[in-house]
């Protein structure tokens, strides 16, 4: 049987997926699967060889016994169904659609608001400030997926607005967690099972809680924020959160914190 994984340390979509893997009993990369380490800051994503592996440009992807399997949400069902160890999915049906309407709120809503800071704060001033308008432009033509996010973004990154909505849809978020857990009696988003709702989710808190942005939660939302503590203690979640796995420490050299930038640009 052979397990491989294409992933970036800190790419939020990656954790996603080796949070599932811990959870299955496969924590250790290059030991239980084998880890390809995609570098995103060399655009090693936008490789014709790593094209043939995921047409979108993006990571994660999953092989599974020669099988290539893309989609962060597809790859952890995927890995729940097939491999043994605890399950991460509902047995009853109600249970399994409640779980499922998570994961498309999650990939609508949090996934996409974690880019926004994340592009502004770090990525797009680190990246492309030294950029010509030219190059940028032609950098945003080469993404299978992402042109549009890259053109509205510009080499600059984002400004108020976008980071303010951003923080928006952040804040629901973390009320449906609190919420959900208030009415099911937690500890986890559905109840008592940790489910993937809460391995999809948790990479983009902790991108959030490492910007500097716990503010968001961690005043009034109890419950959410006693989630938050708990996962952290989780095997799964230490195993997939090594050193070097945070924006904060792979990037020290140009990472600055929410409160520094907010108080710099007046937002
Ligand atoms: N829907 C995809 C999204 C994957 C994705 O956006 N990955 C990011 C890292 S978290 C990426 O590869 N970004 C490349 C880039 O920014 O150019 C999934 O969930 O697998």
């Amino acid at each position: 049987m052979s397990v491989e994984l294409y992933h970036t340390h800190h790419s939020t979509c990656s954790q996603k997926v080796r949070i599932c893997l811990a959870e299955k009993n496969m924590p250790h990369p290059n030991k239980d699967w084998v880890a390809h380490e995609v570098d995103l800051g060399n655009f090693e994503h936008l490789t014709p060889e790593y094209l043939k592996i995921n047409p979108n440009g993006v990571v994660p992807a999953f092989v599974h016994d020669g099988t290539v399997i893309i989609e962060s949400s597809a790859i952890v069902e995927y890995i729940d169904e097939v491999f043994p160890g605890p399950k991460m999915t509902p047995q009853d049906a109600v249970g399994r659609a409640k779980m499922r309407s998570w994961m498309r709120y999650i990939e609508e809503v949090p996934t996409v608001a974690v880019r926004v800071p994340s592009f502004a704060n770090l990525f797009a001033p680190m990246r492309y400030s030294e950029y010509s308008d030219k190059k940028f432009s032609d950098h945003a033509e080469r993404l299978p997926l992402r042109k549009r996010f890259y053109q509205r973004m510009t080499k600059e990154g984002f400004g108020a607005d976008d980071v303010n909505y951003a923080k928006g849809q952040i804040r629901q978020t973390c009320e449906r967690i609190d919420q959900a857990i208030a009415i099911n009696g937690g500890p986890w988003i559905m109840g008592e099972q940790f489910t993937i709702a809460d391995a999809l989710v948790a990479p983009l808190i902790d991108r959030m809680e490492d910007m500097g942005y716990s503010y968001i939660w961690e005043d009034d939302l109890r419950e959410m924020g006693n989630w938050f503590i708990t996962l952290k203690q989780r095997p799964s979640f230490q195993a997939t959160f090594y050193p070097g796995s945070r924006i904060s420490d792979r990037y020290s050299d140009h990472f600055r914190l929410a409160k520094d930038i907010e108080a710099e640009r007046g937002y």
